[in-house]
């Protein structure tokens, strides 16, 4: 019986000492989220894509873009398509356009959650 109460102690006592540091770094990764305001891992989530306009296809509500690198999605430049969030989006855009904006991928395509115009 003294030999069973030890062992209870035991674990008693390391259930304390593991469960403060697991409280601890809890408290730490829920303040981290707070900071970038969004429940999503990637650091990225939020940067702004450089890229060009190539083609405005409002018929069919979606744009061509030439963009940088985005890290967002580990994709490398390229031409490609972005579906439009409304098609008054691009009211005032024209192929040309040098642009800012930031994608979303949506039901595995891409669409254009803020665009912008670069200067
Ligand atoms: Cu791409």
């Amino acid at each position: 019986m003294k030999k069973l109460s030890t062992l209870a102690a035991a674990l008693l006592a390391a259930t304390a000492l593991t469960g403060l540091p697991a409280f601890a770094q809890e408290h730490k990764h829920s303040e981290h989220h707070e900071h970038h305001g969004h429940g999503d891992a990637n650091e990225y989530e939020n940067t702004m894509v450089a890229g060009e306009i190539r083609k405005i296809d409002l018929e069919n509500n979606k744009v061509t873009i030439k963009h940088e690198e985005i890290k967002k999605y580990s994709m490398a430049g390229m031409t490609m398509n972005f579906r439009l969030k409304a098609t008054n989006q691009l009211d005032g855009f024209k192929p040309g356009d040098k642009v800012r904006f930031i994608p979303d991928k949506v039901d595995g395509g891409y669409v254009l959650r803020t665009v912008e115009k670069a200067e």
